[in-house]
């Protein structure tokens, strides 16, 4: 049965909080066919901060402790997006009371909680979807399309790189996501987790992996304040040991017999977001460059020989994903609109009764290969995924 509206409190309110919001608010507006979110409650610890967050967003109310907010009986669906150590304990106080889950990637700060996780979803019946919003980019529907389509033919390599740079400077405070009781992991489980995703989504499963990591800066002064990927500090405030990796690499076969290569690193200067995947089957190829969203570079290997290269395909039009609603072609959109598509998926799913994808299963497998790479890490040797 179509639901008319979808009431949302949401869990979280800096970076993420805010570009959910935004994707609630834009969502009804460019896609008028979907159920109606609502935004209901924003739930932060601090009053004013989070008062503050609900008036710029446009959200009806404010909770302070989430207990308060998955109790409430006008709230149909619990959107997560604190830091990672608290999501697992939100989600599983929302499926116990019935609510449908959000929840931004990595998923837990460890397998076992992420296997847990979705345990309490499946139990309680709940729709459940976890955060990876690249795969909402229509170009990368596009090579997904191709892929599918069979146009690319047999695929032989995926290799993906997410290079970044914001903590190069050593006197960066030590926030959050720099310590593994928060964060899980570092460029791994934060970056990572994006590339083995979109690996999974447009290659298939992985098989095995071997890895490697390495933290360039062992201690950091404390911070003073963080929002988002910014934070205030003290060149004179005491130091604190970061206890996440600044850099992973790792290479994996694949299921279907494709090799793959990934890196992930907050220490590539120059890089700010460059959230990367090659793809080379044996009919063509196909490149992604999350800075020039808009584009798939693609390669067909029975193009006439005096026409042989690369095409930028401008994935604008309306026939790419997601595209008909928005402008007229050639009209470029932003990373925003990944997480608008993301939220159009959820609101389909609830409506039509079906589980949302990506949901907390795609969160477990990739939760999977994290752990796997850091037992090949610690371990110096291949692991199988069937071993985690
Ligand atoms: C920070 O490294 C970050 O914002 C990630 O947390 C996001 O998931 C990624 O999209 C961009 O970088």
């Amino acid at each position: 049965m179509a639901l008319d509206q979808v009431r949302v409190g949401m869990v979280g309110y800096k970076f993420m909080g805010k570009a959910h919001s935004n994707a609630y608010r834009a969502a009804p507006m460019f896609f008028p066919n979907i159920t109606k979110p609502v935004m209901k409650a924003i739930c932060g610890r601090d009053p004013q901060g989070v008062e503050q967050a609900r008036s710029q967003f446009g959200w009806e109310s404010v909770e302070t402790d989430w207990r308060e907010l998955v109790k409430r009986d006008d709230i149909d669906l619990v959107d997560i997006n604190a830091p990672s150590d608290a999501h697992k304990e939100i989600a599983l106080a929302a499926a116990a009371a019935g609510k449908h889950l959000f929840c931004e990637k990595p998923l837990a700060l460890t397998l076992a909680d992420s296997r847990e996780m979705l345990e309490a979803a499946e139990k309680a019946g709940v729709k459940h979807m976890v955060g990876f919003n690249y795969r909402f980019a229509p170009a990368v529907q596009l090579a997904k399309k191709l892929i599918e389509e069979g146009r690319l033919g047999q695929i032989y390599h995926f290799r993906a790189w997410f290079l970044q740079d914001w903590i190069i400077d050593p006197s960066f405070p030590l926030v959050w996501r720099l310590q593994k009781e928060i964060a899980g992991s570092g460029s791994h489980g934060d970056l990572g987790a994006h590339l083995i995703d979109m690996a999974r989504f447009l290659v298939g499963e992985f098989s095995e992996v071997i890895g490697m990591s390495e933290t360039f800066v062992k201690q950091r002064p404390m911070p003073s304040a963080m929002t988002g990927l910014s934070a205030k500090g003290d060149a004179n405030a005491p130091l604190g040991d970061v206890t996440v990796d600044d850099a992973t690499l790792f290479m994996t076969r694949f299921e279907n017999g494709a090799l793959g290569s990934f890196e992930a690193t907050r220490f590539a200067a120059g890089h700010r977001c460059t959230n990367s995947f090659e793809i080379n089957g044996s009919k063509g190829s196909v490149k992604f460059d999350f800075e020039r969203l808009n584009e798939l570079q693609v390669y067909f290997t029975d193009d006439a020989p005096d026409v042989q290269g690369f095409r930028r395909v401008l994935a604008t039009d309306a026939a790419h994903a997601y595209m008909d609603a928005w402008w007229p072609a050639g009209h470029t959109i932003g990373y925003e609109h990944t997480f608008t598509h993301e939220i159009v998926e959820l609101m389909q799913a609830l409506s039509e009764d079906r589980q949302p994808v990506p949901n907390f299963v795609d969160g477990v497998k990739c939760q999977e290969v994290l752990e796997a790479v850091d037992r090949s890490i610690e371990q110096r040797r291949w692991v199988s995924i069937e071993e985690m």
